[in-house]
């Protein structure tokens, strides 16, 4: 069956017809991709008359909060039961950028599992493993923003519904979850996409400097310590890591989202094909782990920190000390001395 099937799409029109209240949801610490496409979601079924709750499971990073839409999202980590409330009396649900209802965290995860709603999935990673009706899934797009460009094109007859707003919303989420158009950026669908959104009148330049040169200071304090101070650099494997203790954190008046994009720089070393990020939290490491080319870390996060997430880039959580899961990935990393010897990428 195509991604955007005749019959899974008449089954959303159908459910539609009797549905009035619609809830939205997507993952934990959700980025410009989640936040994009919930809101673009949002927008949309909004201005069709539905009751629409938009419910992102914790506070947004600051730079993404002027996305349209943003004001009336309610954040479950502040509003547990607003959010309870709005899944329970839901007709449709939609689940977007997240393929299992648990990358929602715990609060949310058994909530999203137990709506009796029509539940819709769209996302773009690998496996998706959630219980729902209709499903839109595939690894070969640049985003969940940009499925919801092409589901949102199937459903509607008149294009002039996808407004500015709706539009902005999508672009925001094709051009962080590639770098800014830098990977996974290959199909010329995209740019037809992008083309299409530009003419409804987004501001590509102002978009970009609202998400990019929107930092605060402790975001560039942070990175000028990491670079300088917590790279390592691995060559005999072709792999960098960088870490931030908690302390680093809060020596820098660290606030969500400071980190985004971090990781990226230790691919941008030459001759490097790995790299990994360790952030301290209270209870855990978070590690995010990018690749160049074939090398698959959504099975290196798998194999030894069971994460996952997509063949360039994925993620794990290590309940331990900082010390120890890096001891634990320098020590992995000795048996990839074959498959990442730097002479394979002279
Ligand atoms: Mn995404």
């Amino acid at each position: 069956m195509t991604l955007f099937a005749k019959s899974k799409i008449n089954e959303v029109k159908a459910a539609l017809k009797n549905a009035k209240k619609i809830a939205i949801v997507t993952h934990f610490n959700s980025d410009g991709d989640a936040v994009g496409s919930s809101l673009a979601l949002y927008q949309y079924f909004s201005q069709e008359g539905f009751e629409v709750n938009v419910i992102f499971p914790n506070p947004v990073p600051h730079f993404l909060t002027w996305i349209p839409g943003m004001d009336k999202a309610i954040i479950a980590e502040r509003a547990l039961k607003t959010a309870k409330k709005a899944l329970q009396e839901a007709d449709i649900l939609f689940v977007v950028d997240m393929n299992a209802a648990h990358r929602s965290g715990v609060a949310m995860e058994e909530p999203i599992k137990n709506s009796s709603a029509f539940k819709i999935l769209i996302d773009h990673h690998l496996s998706p493993n959630l219980d729902c009706n209709v499903m839109f899934s595939t690894t070969k797009t640049t985003s969940t923003c940009e499925l919801v460009y092409l589901f949102l094109e199937k459903m509607i007859e008149d294009k002039n519904k996808i407004t500015m707003d709706v539009a902005t919303c999508i672009y925001v989420g094709m051009i962080t979850d590639t770098g800014s158009l830098s990977y996974m950026c290959n199909q010329p669908k995209t740019y037809m996409i992008i083309s299409e959104l530009m003419k409804k009148g987004i501001d590509g330049e102002l978009i970009h400097r609202r998400i990019y040169d929107n930092y605060a200071e402790s975001r560039i304090k942070l990175l000028g310590l990491c670079l300088s101070q917590r790279l390592k650099i691995m060559r005999n494997v072709s792999t960098t890591y960088m870490f931030l203790t908690k302390k680093d954190l809060d020596d820098n008046g660290y606030r969500i989202g400071d980190t985004e994009g971090f990781v990226n720089y230790g691919l941008s070393l030459k001759g490097i094909q790995f790299t990994a990020f360790f952030t301290e939290r209270d209870d855990r490491i978070r590690i995010s782990f990018r690749s160049k080319g074939n090398f698959d870390v959504n099975l290196f996060a798998r194999q030894h920190f069971n994460g996952g997430g997509h063949k360039n880039a994925s993620a794990a959580f290590c309940y331990d000390t900082m010390e120890n899961a890096i001891k634990k990935f320098e020590k992995v990393m000795e048996s990839y001395h074959e498959i990442l010897n730097p002479k394979n990428f002279e």
